[in-house]
């Protein structure tokens, strides 16, 4: 008898404890800064707060509260009021505005190889020409197409911020950054521009790029600066792509790292074309919310890089409660399109857990617009995305960086997003 209960209970505490540990590592815990990289960092750079419980508190703006204290009720209301509302103060207080200047665009294939990646592949090497006033600026556009896939394609255009190696259209260097055999093995096409061909990421007051051709007269508060000028650049490839029948223009995502996710997110906001931004640790400017002043702040990104944004940002340095807007407003301005949000575990300069609370404090402007996304307030676990309607976001292991674990991420998200039947 004491026998046979003794088997009982060991079944019992078998079957109780096997539940247990399946159930953890399916759920895992939420995903919080780790503490060895916060003392750390804390250590070395003290005048930047990396705590959570040192992030002051703070009053976000509703994005569907009117400025004269209306709530948005009606989808309606957010296409012909407050989504322009929104995107204007970004354009007065953060991005700067693109200048009305006219000028001439052309498109030149110069280069097409049906059989590149080993046949895998249709290469095209495009130049976007943009003349005004005697002026010719060229982007030079670099193109995949799967050679299987059914034509026309949706695409992953990718902003490259990095040295123009990391995206060889030759293929002979290869780099995580940009791993277009992997994304046309699934069956995207992919492309890559250099931001550098558009504006060239150094202060020199405007002078060189796009700025010193379609630039008139004095530099006003809202000028663009250089993000803005990036986020054109990747509209004018989106141009391209309308003309070019092997690719689906309207599912195109626009993907950028670091500073070029900051220009993704602009670029969607103010180009409603793209279908899709992923926005990969973009960080202070980009998806985390400047109250928090956790990590990068606005001071100093105003400071290392004075030509990234309108001059009128530098408003609200240590004075971020000033703004108008959050980064919350700026992710709600994709709405109702796909967004994707990433961060890395010891990447706590960009701010991961303010980069998800902007993508959760969004939540709403999609739910109006007709997208059922629901996310939790915690955050989820390392290396586990969570994707809700068309909001997806993901905490990777390691460094700051963009890597082929995250991209097939996106093209996990982009299957259900971007393939869905038109
Ligand atoms: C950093 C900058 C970040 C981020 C990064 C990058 O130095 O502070 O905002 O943009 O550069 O682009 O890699």
């Amino acid at each position: 008898m004491t026998k046979k209960l003794h088997i009982l209970i060991s079944i019992v505490l078998i079957f109780h404890f096997t539940l247990k540990n399946n159930s953890c590592a399916q759920t895992g815990r939420p995903w919080r800064a780790p503490e060895k990289v916060v003392d750390k960092l804390s250590k070395s750079q003290p005048e930047f707060n990396y705590y959570e419980d040192k992030v002051p508190s703070y009053k976000l703006p509703d994005p569907l509260v009117r400025p004269d204290g209306r709530r948005i009720e009606k989808p309606e209301e957010w296409y012909s009021n407050r989504r322009n509302e929104i995107l204007e103060l970004f354009r007065e207080n953060v991005y700067g505005r693109v200048p009305a200047t006219p000028y001439e665009m052309s498109f030149d294939v110069r280069r097409t190889d049906p059989k590149a990646m080993e046949g895998n592949a249709t290469f095209k090497q495009v130049h976007i020409n943009i003349k005004s006033d005697n002026k010719t600026l060229v982007i030079r556009l670099y193109i995949f197409i799967p050679n299987k896939a059914p034509k026309p394609v949706p695409l992953f255009l990718l902003i490259n911020n990095r040295d123009s190696a990391v995206a060889d259209p030759s293929r002979n260097i290869k780099n995580e950054f940009w791993p277009a055999e992997e994304i046309v093995a699934r069956g995207y096409g992919t492309a890559v521009f250099s931001n550098a061909d558009i504006d060239p990421d150094n202060f020199d007051n405007f002078q060189n790029g796009i700025h010193g051709m379609l630039d008139r007269g004095e530099r006003l508060g809202d000028s663009w600066g250089t993000i803005s000028a990036w986020a054109w650049g990747a509209s004018r490839c989106l141009d391209y792509f309308q003309t070019d029948r092997d690719v689906n223009s309207s599912k195109v995502a626009v993907v950028g790292h670091s500073r070029g996710g900051k220009t993704a997110l602009w670029a969607g906001a103010e180009d409603t074309r793209f279908a899709m931004v992923v926005a990969n640790e973009s960080g202070c400017g980009g998806a985390a919310l400047a109250r928090r002043r956790y990590g990068e702040t606005v001071a100093r990104i105003n400071s290392a890089f004075p030509h990234w944004f309108c001059s009128n940002y530098k408003k609200f340095a240590n004075n971020e409660d000033a703004m108008p807007v959050d980064m919350h407003m700026l992710i709600s301005l994709t709405a109702p399109r796909a967004v994707y949000i990433t961060s890395a575990d010891e990447d706590l300069w960009a701010d991961p857990r303010g980069s998800y609370l902007s993508l959760y404090h969004s939540v709403p402007v999609f739910r109006l617009l007709g997208v059922g996304a629901e996310l939790p307030f915690e955050m989820p676990p390392l290396n586990e995305p969570v994707i809700s309607g068309k909001l997806a976001y993901h905490v990777r292991d390691g460094v700051h960086n963009l890597l082929l674990k995250d991209w097939n991420w996106f093209m996990d998200f982009a299957d259900q997003v971007l393939k869905l039947k038109d």
